[in-house]
């Protein structure tokens, strides 16, 4: 059985930047559903008692299993979202990874705006992410519940950009949203830990 995450932080902790009744509806109702409907699909069948790496590298683009791959996709990155973020986040970024970050994007400056960037092209539904692909920082982003796991790449950061994640608090801003997640939310030593035990 798979079970939605404990959030790292209390439900109040992450506002103004996020407030208390997003997260309540976002990681209480939307990441809940996600986790009960794959359960529910996975209680019989091929993946069952499958972990769910497995189950999302072996769903990926088969049509007769694309409803089980939305939920476990969608298990995976909100998982790794929750983590992402934290109480006072933003700021100073690791040594280690902000060089590589000023390798890959020319300055931190640059690595911000190609990220919000990305969080606002994406159309409809979807996420943006950091991500290294065994020789470099890159920045991609996925539609609904697909996920840098199936590309090979390793998955450092992401953002939501799904409405669910900001229409109670910005409404249909979600560049305001970006803004708040890059300068309020990001747990730059998340990241920075992800990235270490990446190339390691
Ligand atoms: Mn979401």
């Amino acid at each position: 059985m798979f079970e939605l995450p404990e959030l790292p932080y209390a439900l109040d902790a992450l506002a103004p930047y996020m407030s208390a009744e997003t997260l309540e509806f976002h990681h209480g109702k939307h990441h809940q559903a996600y986790v009960d409907k794959l359960n529910e699909l996975v209680a019989e069948g091929p993946y069952k008692g499958k972990a769910l790496e497995d189950i999302i590298r072996q769903a990926v683009g088969k049509p007769e299993d694309r409803v089980l791959f939305n939920q476990a996709g969608q298990h995976w990155n909100h998982s790794h979202f929750w983590l992402g973020m934290k109480k006072g986040g933003g700021g100073n970024i690791p040594g280690t990874l902000e060089k590589q970050l000023i390798t890959d994007f020319g300055s931190v400056d640059r690595f911000r705006e190609e990220f919000k960037a990305a969080c606002i092209a994406q159309f409809g539904s979807g996420w943006a992410w950091l991500v290294f692909d065994g020789e470099k920082l890159a920045i991609t982003k996925t539609g609904n519940a697909d996920t840098p796991l199936t590309d090979g790449h390793a998955a450092l950061l992401t953002c939501d950009v799904w409405e669910h994640s900001y229409y109670i608090d910005y409404r249909n801003l979600r560049p305001k949203y970006v803004d708040a997640f890059l300068e309020g939310l990001v747990s730059w030593e998340a990241v920075a830990d992800r990235f270490e035990a990446t190339v390691q």
